[in-house]
């Protein structure tokens, strides 16, 4: 079972990362405040976990800026 969890975990990495490299920050970010929220990603259609958003959020703010959705789309 647990292996399963961390297939699924590594196959969501994956995922994010391809989807990440499709979207165009501006595009995600609805309401154009300069930050992407976990609610503009989902709606944009990319699937994050709590997890993988707080760790691309590096500054912590609750919001990716253009540098923080870049590292996420590289990783
Ligand atoms: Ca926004
Ligand atoms: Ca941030």
């Amino acid at each position: 079972m647990k292996k399963i969890v961390l297939a699924l975990v590594v196959a969501g990495f994956a995922s994010v990362a391809a989807q990440a490299a499709e979207m165009d920050f501006a595009t995600v970010d609805a309401d154009g405040n300069g930050s992407v929220s976990m609610e503009e990603a989902t709606a944009a259609g990319w699937e994050w976990s709590e997890e993988e958003f707080n760790a691309a959020d590096s500054d912590g703010d609750g919001g990716l800026n253009a540098e923080e959705f870049a590292a996420a789309a590289a990783q």
